[in-house]
């Protein structure tokens, strides 16, 4: 089935995105930018490339464009100008705005929820986590199937409403409902058999890196796995090796483990996909819970981060917190009160590499203490 699809690449070009945010006051502007932002890191995962961004304030949301006419126009003037293959609204379009907008602007039109499938889509290794996101997928495909047929026998049939138009569109619905209802008579009879289980070779030590988007759990990866492969091609590492081996001078082989970053404001009917997409870390020895301390709201997201651990049984994992992105941070009293308050925490940059020799010999001691 289209869709399941990431957004990707064809012959090495990577799509070419336009976001697109509606506020109602400018006082919310800095979190819109925020989110962008946010996308733009959920973009590059994904398979595309941020080429412009276009943030409309005003007080209500369009129902037939969601933001205005004008701008609607507008944006189809900058997708001719720079060649852009898909539209990306930080929202849940309703079916209707998002077919309007598509006849409009002519480029593929997606919303936030469709891209963060997308990207669990990518790191769902297990059955569970497969069939959770085409679930989702599915369910929010359903109600936005349209054809030709269905619109055209609302304006009373007649020429052009002949032949198959209607007939495939209801198989495909049924086909659809039909997969739906088969897929959760095979999550059930998973949940009732699985518990999760992990094939321990003796001599590897496994460590899973959690954390929100855009935390640096990417970057981090790459400098502890000593790897020249640059962040952005981020495509790549998370298809063909969100695990990576590295070294540590211990007796064990260390491999480090990406897993699907955390988002700010997850769309409820997507919160089971993402908790099964994540329950790769349980197969961990070891969690590394990236944090960027750059960013207000530190402590309610490690909270967020540990509850959701929790649920998927990680509560007993050693862990460590990292605290990154201190490059950034100017108040050194803040990084040391954060350091004070969580035991086994470090501060470091990805970056710049400071602090990673210390997250080494934190990395060394639980192994050593583990094997024990
Ligand atoms: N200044 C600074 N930027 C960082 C650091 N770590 C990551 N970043 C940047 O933060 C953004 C998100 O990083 P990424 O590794 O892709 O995050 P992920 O979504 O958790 O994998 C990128 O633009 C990185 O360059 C750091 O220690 N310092
Ligand atoms: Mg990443």
């Amino acid at each position: 089935m289209r869709g399941k699809q990431p957004i990707s690449v064809e012959e090495n070009k990577r799509e070419r995105v336009l976001l697109v945010s509606l506020i109602h006051d400018s006082s919310k502007r800095h979190r819109a930018l925020y989110r962008f932002e946010e996308l733009e890191g959920l973009v590059k995962t994904a398979g595309g490339e941020v080429f412009e961004k276009v943030l409309q304030i005003k007080d209500k949301v369009d129902p037939s464009y969601y933001i205005g006419k004008g701008k609607a126009e507008e944006i189809k003037r900058l997708v001719e100008a720079y060649g852009i293959d898909t539209v990306l609204f930080d929202t849940e379009l309703t079916p209707a705005q998002q077919k309007n907008l598509e006849d409009l602007i002519k480029a593929k039109i997606i919303d936030r929820n469709v891209l963060i499938m997308d990207i669990f889509a990518l790191h769902a290794r297990t059955r569970e986590a497969k069939i959770q996101v085409e679930l989702a997928q599915l369910k929010y495909r359903l109600p936005r199937l349209t054809g030709f047929g269905i619109e055209l026998s609302r304006l009373g049939g007649g020429i052009g409403t002949r032949g198959p138009g209607e007939k495939k569109l209801e198989v495909e619905k049924r086909r659809i409902k039909e997969r739906i209802q088969r897929l959760e008579k095979e999550l059930k009879e998973i949940e009732k058999h699985i518990k999760v289980q992990s094939k321990r070779r003796k001599n590897v030590f496994k460590i899973a890196l959690v954390g929100y988007t855009n935390a640096g759990k990417s970057t981090l990866m790459n400098t502890l796995a000593r790897e020249n492969l640059k962040v952005a091609d981020s495509y790549f590492s998370t298809l063909d090796a969100t695990t990576r081996k590295f070294f540590l001078d211990t007796q064990k082989e260390v491999v480090l483990s990406d897993t699907v970053g955390f988002i700010e404001d997850l769309p409820p009917y997507l919160v089971a996909s993402f908790r099964s997409t994540l329950k790769v870390a349980t197969d961990a020895d070891l969690l590394l819970h990236v944090v960027d301390t750059s960013r207000p709201g530190v402590e309610e997201r490690i909270r967020i981060v540990e509850k959701t651990l929790s649920d998927i049984e990680c509560e007993d994992k050693p862990r460590i917190i990292v605290f990154n992105k201190i490059d950034l941070v100017l108040e050194e009293t803040v990084l040391l009160r954060l350091k004070d308050r969580y035991q086994n925490s470090v501060l470091l940059s990805a970056v710049t590499g400071e602090g990673v020799e210390e997250l080494k010999t934190e990395i060394r001691d639980i192994i050593a203490d583990i094997s024990s």
